[in-house]
């Protein structure tokens, strides 16, 4: 339709991520003209730009990975229980190559624009390398987490030293031998920076304002009797994870009220021990909905970590207020001697909450007392703009040339998390209103997602549709249920990148992610289509 585009397609996949990978191997076997940009220099998405020093899953290898196709699955062995970095982006090599679409995408190439034309009803797509590309279908795998807080302090770039956003990572790696080195963040992220590179620098200040719950994980060797281990269970695994509450392969087991106090604490020691997500994801539920049982598990986590640090002052910087948030209402990391760390003479928490980073000043940080850190390098574990900057961070014109960034500037909405009226043609994986990181193994979703959009559009072909929309109703609607369950549980009472609540200006009135279980929402998202899509119009 464009004059001036370029190349033609049916389906323009934004990432090469685990979710984009997967998306244009569908689209492709459905017969669609396909193809993905990527801004990176290769596939991985997360895994590509998140190569910072410690970068681990919090998920079990094999439970992460994509379980659609069993060869697939039993052609790759993780070498621990929890791999790290490098090992994960070596198995995006690897799915890339067996399903064959490394040819499909095209890299270093970051897409700057998208317009709706309603003339055309097609996509206009402007890549930052100035290619234009008309296309029916946009499809965004762009990524949750994504879209980085780096830009945070006045006079960063004045530093006269190095600053590095974790997931932004140089190729080549950073040299911290004999380095002053601060650390802003004490999430996932920060958790793992600052226990891996505790022991190689010369100096660590780490610059504490929330902490967070967190829980120790035990990261065994796999060799293959654990491969053949799991490799065996492909079946059992496929039939669970989609239908669990978070996406893996455990849930909620233990009914809070029904168990005495005494069998409570044994159960939540055992699940502990299991060293994993276990306890926030598939212990006791009630935790999400009721204050009194939040508040007694907080208390249990906060136990453990305060047996480890002894210290009161470390204690004080490092350990969650009783009544500040629960314990699982923030995204819970897990680490591996991240308190013995601070232990190290070379370690220093420095607490700003009440003393916040004010600017980075040429030799270090400043905090609002004056006093200054000098250091050589600043690493910011800040997070990012979840679930919208993504796509905010593009220029996305829908209908009457509205933009999508002034919108979710206004209130974030979407229908099912799939699509957002007034965005025809616009499939999103990733985005608010549909379970995502915050509470679910990102492949679970990604694939379930990438599946219901595919199924979406072989209807399309199959009835000789042009073009879908939600409608408004269809949103309302998928909004207020969103709501309703979200609003019940206490997550809804905390902030956090959870809630928006890490950006400034960003509306914080709602929860991101979908609170109601994966399994929950693949029942309503299956719903929809096997209802014949009535939230959705089509042309
Ligand atoms: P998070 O979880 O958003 O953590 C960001 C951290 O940076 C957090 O501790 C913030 O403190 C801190 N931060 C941000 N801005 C500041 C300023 N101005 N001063 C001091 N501290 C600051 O990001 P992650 O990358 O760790 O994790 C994101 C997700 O990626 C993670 O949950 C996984 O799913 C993967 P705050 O809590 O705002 O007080």
């Amino acid at each position: 339709s464009s004059a001036e585009a370029t190349t033609q397609l049916e389906a323009l996949v934004i990432g090469a991520g685990v979710a984009g990978i997967y998306q244009v191997f569908q689209l492709k076997k459905l017969g669609l003209k396909v193809r993905g940009y990527e801004a990176g220099s290769d596939v991985g998405g997360t895994w590509y730009w998140n190569r910072y020093p410690g970068a681990r899953f919090d998920s079990e290898g094999y439970i992460y990975q994509y379980i659609f196709d069993e060869d697939l699955y039993k052609g790759w062995s993780w070498s621990q229980k929890f791999p790290g970095q490098p090992e994960i982006e070596r198995w995006m090599h690897y799915v890339t190559d067996e399903l064959n679409v490394r040819g499909d995408f095209q890299f270093d190439t970051r897409i700057a624009k998208a317009v709706f034309d309603e003339r055309t009803e097609r996509w206009t797509v402007t890549t930052d390398t100035g290619e234009v590309i008309d296309t029916k279908f946009l499809v965004t795998c762009a990524g949750m987490l994504s879209a980085p807080l780096a830009n945070l302090f006045e006079g960063q770039d004045d530093f006269t030293g190095e600053i590095f956003h974790t997931s932004r990572w140089p190729r080549e790696g950073v040299d911290f031998t004999g380095k002053r080195v601060g650390v802003i963040g004490t999430g996932a992220t920060g958790i793992q920076v600052i226990q891996t590179i505790a022991a190689d620098v010369d100096q660590l200040k780490v610059f504490i304002r929330s902490p967070q719950y967190t829980l120790p994980m035990k990261n065994p060797d796999y060799g293959p009797t654990e491969q053949e281990w799991y490799h065996g269970r492909f079946d059992e695994l496929r039939s669970v994870i989609p239908h669990t509450f978070s996406g893996f392969e455990y849930d909620w087991e233990h009914p809070w009220h029904d168990t005495s106090p005494e069998r409570r604490r044994e159960i939540l020691e055992e699940i502990y021990e299991d060293g994993s997500l276990k306890l926030w994801l598939a212990s006791f539920g009630e935790m999400f909905f009721e204050q009194d049982v939040s508040d007694e598990i907080s208390a249990f986590v906060r136990e453990k970590i305060e047996a480890r640090l002894q210290d009161p002052e470390l204690i004080d910087l490092l350990v969650p207020r009783p009544g500040e948030f629960g314990f699982g209402t923030h995204r819970v990391p897990l680490e591996r001697g991240y308190y013995e760390a601070f232990h190290r003479p070379n370690v220093e928490a420095i607490g700003v909450r009440d003393n916040p980073i004010t600017r980075i000043v040429p030799e270090g940080i400043e905090l609002a007392d004056g006093s200054v850190y000098e250091l050589d390098i600043i690493v910011m574990a800040t997070g990012f703009d979840a679930g919208t900057g993504a796509l905010t961070r593009i220029d996305i014109r829908g209908r009457g040339g509205r933009s999508l960034a002034d919108d979710w500037g206004r209130e974030i909405r979407s229908t099912l998390g799939i699509m957002v009226h007034g965005y025809p043609n616009m499939l999103t994986t990733a985005i608010p209103l549909a379970p995502s990181a915050a509470l679910c193994n990102m492949t679970t979703c990604l694939q379930q997602q990438t599946e219901w959009i595919t199924d979406l559009l072989a209807y399309m072909g199959e009835h000789g549709y042009d073009v879908v929309e939600p409608t408004e109703q269809g949103e309302e609607e998928w909004v207020q249920h969103h709501d309703a369950i979200a609003n019940a549980t206490l997550v809804s009472k905390t902030s956090s990148w959870y809630n928006g609540a890490n950006v400034p200006g960003k509306p914080t009135g709602r929860v991101l992610s979908y609170v109601g279980g994966v399994g929950a929402y693949r029942q309503q998202a299956d719903a929809a289509a096997n209802g014949g899509y009535q939230a959705f119009r089509f042309e």
